[in-house]
């Protein structure tokens, strides 16, 4: 098939060029069209210099007009505005992240009071290190009592006021020493976000360093508290994944099957309908309506959840969504929060397909809205999937469209997977980066964006590290654009350096490990920390490095702005809301080196932002004398 050359500059994904032509052809518009339809984007919304604080606004400050206002009304310069638009995308983000720690806390309580409807405690050896990091009472107790105090004792971490968050004393002591004196050791996950809000009210704190410590000390808050809580939690309710193989790209979807996608972050709801998904009941009518079983898949970072933890086949990353809904092959697209397109309503009313909104916090145009209760977990999953099987009967063959590509992937790579893979210590990988066999290890994450072309970045980024004996971590849509370029398997170790191959195909692990969802950029942190406690050095002294080729959620500012706090060097691909401010543009990619021992630098080039990478760990390397 020839693609017009269009098509061929939005994706590197022949999946993607497969249904965009199929789009044409069907007059169907996409995220790739409303994005040239936006264009040119507003170039004060680009540099940061808008400000809708307060309403004497809005003001802008143009930098290239030598007439135009320097100030805005109440004379707020550049630097000012553009440090409080940055904190409150950290704002926003790290609520997302938290709020969503907080919901998996909220289940572990009910299911620890034996009100969970449905849910279990699947990990109590990971209930047990919690509860003995948290200093609980464990002696003749059951799991559920232990549970409890658990999930009081986490759900108070947002509430906090005086600090400090537990999970953060997992960083090295050098690194809480730092985050005192620097100021940004959190409080309290709730407290930092609402501090920024505060503080970026009009007049309030008008000293862009000080906007941006905040900033830090929200992200720290986010990374090392809601984040890891979520992942923690998941871990104690649905397991902590193990390496387990799947399938990725939008060739899962079944032609002979009821094809069900759970889109959007918290597990609580995709591992119920994945287990309802199994009930003999609802096997048996997706069987009286002709279809062969029922295949639930994944979108976005609730689909790396159930990929981790159950070995779900995932159907595309960030950009694929409505892609997958144009295959009309989709029976129910089942959503809850985060990174799920409003425009899925007028698209899914296009096709036989459902389109579910389940929770109270996120309600879109043309969704039919199907309210999830933890306590009636399973029976609301139930009714949910019984809605896609009975919708199987008015799929229209003939409309069916569904892309040939598939990718065979291993994943479920948890920290204690990768412990296990080493023979239960982390000695072999410190071995192999002290003796340059691994030079480094790179974590790289994020979104999608259609300002890039889609997946060219993180697939390149990840080629280019490895080849160089960079071992990779990756989360999120990375990890998506990893499992479908072929990237998630032992057999990619061929695309690896020497030294990298030969520890791959010694361990039987792919270069490039999948971690989980974006929560679980967690993970790596607790990574680096017991890496850095093994060597008795702080993180910032680490070969390691951080990417986000293709970010482009306020998620993704938190957690470029902990990574960063963690004392990791980070790449970004496309360009943040800042260059408006040159103090602030100084004070990420320069300042914060003696801050915080990391700073930030922007490369759209994935193989330049290798080269940073590469670079980077190699002075580490020298520094530490290895
Ligand atoms: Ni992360 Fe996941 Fe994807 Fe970006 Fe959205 S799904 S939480 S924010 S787009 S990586
Ligand atoms: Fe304008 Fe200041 Fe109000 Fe922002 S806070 S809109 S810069 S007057």
């Amino acid at each position: 098939m020839e693609y017009s050359d269009k098509i061929l500059s939005r994706s590197i994904d022949p999946s993607v060029h497969d249904m965009l032509t199929h789009a044409e052809g069907l007059g169907l518009e996409t995220v790739w069209d409303r994005y040239e339809a936006m264009l040119p984007q507003c170039g004060f919304g680009e540099l940061g210099l808008c400000c809708r604080h307060c309403n004497m606004g809005p003001c802008r400050i143009s930098p290239f007009d030598e007439e135009g206002p320097k100030q805005g009304i109440c004379g707020a310069t550049a630097d000012i505005i553009v440090a409080r638009g940055l904190i409150r995308m950290i704002a926003a983000g790290a609520a997302a992240h938290s709020d969503h720690g907080r919901d998996i806390a909220h289940t572990l309580l009910l299911t620890a009071e034996g009100k969970g409807g449905g849910y279990e405690i699947k990990d109590e050896a990971k209930l047990m290190a919690l509860a003995a990091e948290y200093g609980l009472e464990v002696d003749g107790r059951s799991k559920e009592d232990i549970a409890l105090d658990l999930a009081r004792a986490v759900y108070g971490e947002f509430g906090k006021q005086e600090g400090p968050i537990q999970f953060t004393r997992r960083a090295p002591e050098k690194r809480v020493a730092l985050w005192k004196n620097t100021g940004i050791d959190p409080r309290g996950v709730d407290r930092e976000i609402v501090e920024i809000m505060h503080r970026t009210h009009i007049g309030v704190d008008n000293d862009p360093v000080n906007l941006i410590l905040q900033g830090l000390r929200a992200s720290v808050a986010d990374g090392w508290g809601g984040s890891m809580i979520a992942t923690e939690l998941s871990d104690v309710l649905f397991g902590t994944p193990t390496p387990v193989r799947s399938e990725a790209n939008l060739g899962v979807l079944k032609d002979d099957e009821v094809n069900i996608i759970v889109h959007g972050h918290e597990p609580t709801l995709s591992e119920m309908i994945v287990a309802a998904a199994q009930d003999p009941e609802m096997l048996a009518l997706a069987e009286k309506y002709g279809a062969k079983g029922i295949a639930i898949c994944g979108i976005c970072c609730t689909g790396n959840e159930v990929l981790m933890r159950h070995g779900v086949p995932i159907a595309g990353n960030f950009l694929q969504q409505e892609l997958a809904i144009m295959t009309g092959a989709v029976e129910a697209m089942i959503v809850d929060v985060q990174c799920i397109f409003p425009a899925l309503g007028a698209l899914t009313g296009c096709f036989h397909t459902k389109f579910i909104s389940t929770s109270p916090k996120a309600k879109f145009p043309g969704a039919t809205h199907i309210e999830f209760h933890e306590e009636q977990a399973y029976d609301i999953a139930k009714e949910i999937v019984r809605m896609g099987v009975e919708n199987y009967r008015f799929r229209k063959p003939g409309q069916v469209h569904i892309p040939a590509d598939t990718m065979a992937c291993m994943v479920g790579f948890s920290v204690e997977a990768i412990v296990g893979a080493l023979g239960g210590t982390l000695d072999p990988l410190l071995g192999a980066i002290k003796d340059g066999a691994v030079k480094g290890i790179a974590g790289v994450v994020g979104c999608n964006n259609p300002k890039v072309q889609h997946d060219y970045g993180h697939v390149n980024i990840l080629k280019e590290l490895i080849k160089n004996d960079v071992l990779v971590v990756t989360t999120g849509c990375n990890a998506i654009a990893a499992a479908k370029a072929g990237l998630l398997l032992p057999e990619a170790a061929e695309l690896a350096g020497e030294g990298l191959k030969s520890v791959c195909q010694a361990l039987g692990i792919p270069p490039v490990l999948h971690m989980g969802s974006c929560v679980d950029i967690s993970r790596i942190l607790v990574a680096c920390a017991a890496i850095a406690n093994a060597l008795g050095v702080d993180i910032s002294d680490l070969p390691v490095a951080g990417a986000a080729p293709e970010w482009m959620s306020e998620k993704a500012v938190s957690i470029g702005a902990y990574v960063v706090s963690s004392g990791i060097f980070t790449v970004l691909g496309t360009v943040p809301q800042v260059l408006g401010g040159p103090v602030v543009t100084k004070v990420l990619t320069e300042d914060a080196n003696a801050v915080v021992g990391a700073a930030f630098a922007v490369e759209p080039d994935p193989f330049k932002a290798a080269k940073l990478m590469i670079d980077h760990i190699g002075e580490k390397r020298a520094t530490l004398g290895i």
